[in-house]
């Protein structure tokens, strides 16, 4: 009698310990006070999956901004500030477009990604610098503009641990492939990034929009470490399939990361899938892929994490009313209110 108690007490223990250090690895800032960076440092690929400093398995959560060259008013330290205390996020995504109106036509949106960049350091997060590749469909395009801004970011923030580079948002095109394309573009680019930073991750786009993992885990790029691949689905587009191919990618050896992710059709709109999402949610989760959600605006698009017109001045501080469905959903997932198994 006294022994089986013993027992179901350990297990008990046991079982609220691990729960609780699995919701303590997902806090932006944790109950000393620490910060995710400072307390997860230099990032790394061990064992195929990205691990902190010490080679602890770890899976990063966040937001993304919406293109800056729309809502870069977001972009701003006291909303980085908002999203890392109210949201739990740990890495904020900063989405540089090329095309419609970004940064190819317009050179001063990469003052709004140092800014976001520069938020991010000061709060202890992760930033995603994200090279959004989408109209232009082939890197190769504006990759001579890719060389010039990574070695410039490289250059500037490459010491510190905080940095992770987005080569190369969706490729898409038939006629854009990973072997001529994609991945000749990304050695040239990381080759580049390595002269001034030797070691933060670097994340390459895939074929398809992101999708196809698994022809990119065909022909790997080996030459470099700390190298990892771009996931993307929408939960209301995408499911079995999509999940099966990254399994194949996963155990054919490489990492990935869901740079983006939507709760809605892969228009950015049609309504918020919660059960799609939370399928998702529990395969990211067991198999340690980090994730970015799309994203942050108040267009009035349904993947938008604000309402229309909410908060035009771009101060954060939002109240549950300021919020989307989306946005209240995604709120809760990153604040562990929603248990995902
Ligand atoms: C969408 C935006 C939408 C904008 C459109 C065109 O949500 O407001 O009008 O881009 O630029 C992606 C892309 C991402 C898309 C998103 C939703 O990376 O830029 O944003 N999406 O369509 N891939 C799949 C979906």
């Amino acid at each position: 009698m006294k022994k089986s108690f013993v027992f179901v007490l350990a297990a008990f223990l046991v079982f609220t310990s691990c729960t609780a250090k699995n919701k303590d690895t997902h806090l932006a800032v944790d109950k000393n006070g620490k910060t995710v960076v400072e307390r997860y440092g230099n990032l790394q690929i061990l064992k195929n999956t990205l691990c902190d400093q010490n080679g602890n398995p770890v899976q990063l959560r966040g937001m993304s901004s919406h293109g800056l060259q729309w809502y870069g008013k977001y972009a701003n330290n006291n909303v980085i500030r908002w999203l890392r205390e109210d949201w739990n996020c740990q890495i904020f995504r900063t989405a540089l477009y090329l095309g419609e109106g970004g940064f190819i036509n317009n050179g001063s949106l990469k003052f709004l990604v140092f800014e976001s960049i520069e938020s991010c350091i000061k709060n202890g997060m992760y930033v995603l610098v994200d090279w959004h590749v989408l109209s232009d469909k082939d890197p190769m395009l504006y990759k001579n503009r890719a060389v010039e801004f990574f070695s410039e970011i490289a250059e500037k923030y490459g010491s510190y641990p905080n940095i992770i580079y987005e080569i190369c948002n969706e490729p898409n095109g038939r006629n854009v492939t990973w072997d001529n394309n994609i991945k000749p573009y990304a050695e040239e680019v990381i080759a580049t990034i390595r002269k001034y930073d030797p070691d933060n991750i670097i994340i390459v786009g895939t074929p398809n929009w992101s999708q196809d993992v698994d022809v990119a885990a065909k022909n790997p790029i080996t030459e470099q470490k700390n190298i990892m691949y771009t996931l993307h689905f929408y939960a209301g587009s995408h499911g079995d399939k999509l999940r099966r191919k990254a399994s194949k990618a996963l155990k054919a050896g490489i990492p990935l990361f869901v740079t983006e992710w939507g709760t809605t059709k892969d228009s950015g709109d049609g309504g918020v899938f919660e059960k799609e999402t939370l399928e998702w949610m529990e395969f990211l989760q067991k198999n340690n892929i980090s994730w970015v959600n799309w994203s942050i605006n108040n267009k009035g698009e349904d993947s938008g994490i604000l309402k229309y017109n909410a908060d035009k001045s771009g101060d954060g501080n939002w109240n549950e009313d300021d919020l989307s469905p989306s946005g209240i959903f995604v709120r809760k997932i990153l604040r562990n209110e929603i248990d995902i198994k």
